[in-house]
């Protein structure tokens, strides 16, 4: 048997990408010089996409490729990829839900100390000699403080297991209450930001998310609210947490998604009450490890007709 061809939208760990050449034909989108020109030398023969979170594959991309089998995604969240175009043409989709879940509930907790602590401020205080000068300035406590979750699928209940360890009360928005979740439902966003010292954003992202997260909701979360994103850069109104953050509107924000990355908006870089993050929730060695695994398996058992392991549709 030939080996398939795949074509893949960005990097993968060297230990995936050894893997991935093994049992497939890799055609690197990334590295083209001309992508149009790759896409139209190969796109008849590509029979899946293995592509990540935030690169997703628009409609565009999978016209592209006639004979696209599956779209095999190194993330959970499928926004970016054109999930109606897919269903139209019985592509399949697969995603990494699950092993990707407590790594960023850690980093939205780590975000949020990180901003209410100014944990950052304090490395660079030491680093700059400041402390033998004077003591750092008093910050704001997290543990028994009021967080509100947007958003109570897994991660949201991974971040409200973690708060609820620091003796912090949850409330969470959601599109539905959730009986199994022992945290207090709260259908009104704006009532949420109100009651909330901390606001943490982990709805998926896409249209019926776009800028939940506005200037009202910020205004509601108010001068001594910390918001933290570890979603998608979309679910914020950015230029209004900018002029709130501007402002001091709202206290802090921890973030870990932007509008436009990585080249974020210029006005986050020089403000001292944001702490910044990369996009990097599901960033360690063993979280992506496991995420190469499940995007290989799911390919795997499309490619020997098994069903798959963790099908989006
Ligand atoms: C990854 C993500 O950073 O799971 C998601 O949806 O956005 C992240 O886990 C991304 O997929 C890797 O580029």
């Amino acid at each position: 048997m030939p080996k398939p061809d795949i074509l893949m939208t960005g990097a993968y760990p060297d230990w995936d990408m050894e893997e991935l050449e093994r049992d497939y034909v890799v055609h690197r989108l990334w590295d083209a010089a001309d992508r149009q020109a790759l896409l139209n030398a190969v796109g008849r023969d590509i029979r899946a996409i293995a592509t990540k979170g935030d690169l997703g594959a628009s409609a565009e991309l999978m016209t592209a490729l006639p004979n696209l089998e599956i779209v095999s995604c190194y993330g959970v969240g499928t926004d970016a990829i054109d999930l109606s175009h897919a269903r139209s043409r019985g592509i399949r989709v697969t995603n990494t839900p699950d092993v990707l879940t407590d790594d960023v509930a850690d980093i939205a907790i780590g975000l949020l100390l990180a901003a209410a602590r100014q944990i950052a401020q304090g490395d660079v205080f030491v680093r700059a000699g400041t402390w033998s000068k004077r003591a750092m300035p008093l910050v704001t406590r997290v543990s028994g403080k009021k967080v509100g979750l947007v958003g109570m699928g897994r991660i949201g209940q991974a971040i409200g297991q973690r708060a609820a360890a620091f003796g912090c009360e949850i409330g969470y928005f959601a599109r539905h209450k959730r009986e199994e979740v022992g945290f207090a439902f709260q259908p009104d966003l704006l009532a949420l930001a109100a009651w909330a010292d901390f606001l943490v954003v982990i709805v998926p992202g896409g249209e019926a998310t776009r800028n939940i997260i506005d200037a009202d909701v910020l205004k509601a979360l108010g001068p001594r609210g910390i918001l933290v994103n570890v979603s998608r850069g979309s679910t914020v109104d950015e230029p209004a947490l900018i002029a709130a953050l501007e402002g001091r509107m709202i206290q802090a924000a921890g973030l870990d998604v932007f509008w436009n990355e990585p080249d974020i908006d210029a006005r986050f870089l020089s403000l001292d009450n944001v702490v910044l993050h990369p996009h990097h929730g599901s960033g360690t060695v063993e979280t992506r490890r496991a995420m190469g695994k499940l995007v290989r398996e799911n390919l795997a058992a499309h490619f020997s007709g098994a069903p798959l392991p963790t099908p989006v549709i």
